[in-house]
């Protein structure tokens, strides 16, 4: 997992373009977060200390990234997210906590990033559809929030939801999912520290088609537990609804980690198309745990995967 690029270059040193974090994101370098941020003016280029969780494969592209996505809030075509979310208000911003914590309350997204230390990681995304990508993420542990605002004891299971505004994301006005879209984690898995709230990629905030201004990252589940524009997070003692699973629980589990011995009913989990591979790359080998396995299989003894899928 430790990163040694072949080229001995990171990202950040090569880009042409200057990374600039937003305002929000600044004051969240306040705590001395991310090393080399420069004032400069309203905005810091940033340079992230490497993390150990980062892989060490190719990041795709920004234009991959940001051009390619599922956010059925904008529409079911993979190029609507780019072409219909711009128009989306991402700030001001709050996020409602509550449930079974000791400190509920709205959280505007500011006070939120005050307090956090952000990273950046570079993570492989597979999506249950088979494509996949190597994002490099900007965010901070989704633990560190849950520990700020107090997990009660009777938790068991943290909820999450995307924003439901269909004047601003078009595709809620049409019944494909049962909106807001809804994720869920168990406990163990949310406070798990490759699990992150991402604010940003590519030193950037983050593109409103990529989930702004706060979306979930959890690498080792298909993509669509990686809840995009989050308003909401409730600790809960049942497991709660998630939107996939709701809306067809034959094809896509609660779990829903990447597997591939476990296939989809409709199409096998064998093997994964790298986005921005050529015609003749040929597609790889899908890894069990998306290749996270040191880290998370632990979370799952003694469950069987093929039933807990
Ligand atoms: N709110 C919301 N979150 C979502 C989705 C969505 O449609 N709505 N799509 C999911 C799916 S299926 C995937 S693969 C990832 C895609 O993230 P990306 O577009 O940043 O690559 O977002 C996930 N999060
Ligand atoms: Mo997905």
């Amino acid at each position: 997992m430790r990163r040694s690029r072949r080229s001995g270059l990171r990202w950040s040193d090569v880009t042409p373009k200057a990374a600039f974090l937003n305002r929000r994101q600044l004051m969240a370098t306040a705590g001395g977060a991310l090393i080399g941020a420069v004032a400069g003016g309203a905005n810091a280029r940033i340079v992230a200390a490497p993390s150990p969780y980062s892989t060490d494969a190719e990041p795709n592209t920004l234009a991959e990234i940001t051009s390619y996505n599922n956010f059925y809030e904008f529409g079911t075509d993979k190029e609507d997210p780019a072409a219909k979310s711009g128009s989306l208000v991402t700030d001001p911003w709050s996020i409602e906590i509550d449930g079974l914590v000791d400190r509920p309350g709205s959280y505007a997204l500011e006070d939120i990033l005050k307090g956090v230390v952000l990273e950046e990681r570079i993570y492989r995304l597979r999506c249950v559809e088979t494509w996949s990508m190597v994002v490099p993420w900007i965010g901070f542990p989704l633990s560190a929030l849950l520990d700020r605002v107090g997990v009660g004891a009777a938790a068991r299971f943290v909820a999450f939801e995307t924003l439901y505004r269909p004047e601003q994301m078009p595709g809620q006005a049409y019944p494909i999912l049962d909106w807001p879209y809804r994720e869920g984690l168990r406990l163990d898995e949310a406070m798990h520290p490759l699990t992150i709230l991402a604010t940003g990629l590519y030193g950037e905030e983050m593109p409103n088609q990529n989930g702004a201004p706060i979306r979930l990252v959890v690498p080792w589940k298909y993509g669509f537990k990686s809840i995009k524009s989050i308003v909401r997070i409730t600790l809960t003692e049942t497991q709660p609804v998630a939107t996939w699973n709701q809306t067809n629980p034959h094809e896509y589990g609660f779990y829903s980690n990447v597997n591939p011995n476990v296939d989809h009913p409709r199409w096998s989990q064998a093997s994964e198309r790298r986005i921005g591979d050529g015609l003749l790359a040929g597609r790889q080998d899908t890894l069990l745990f998306n290749g996270y396995g040191d880290e998370v299989a632990s979370l799952y003894a003694g469950q069987d995967l093929t039933k807990d899928y």
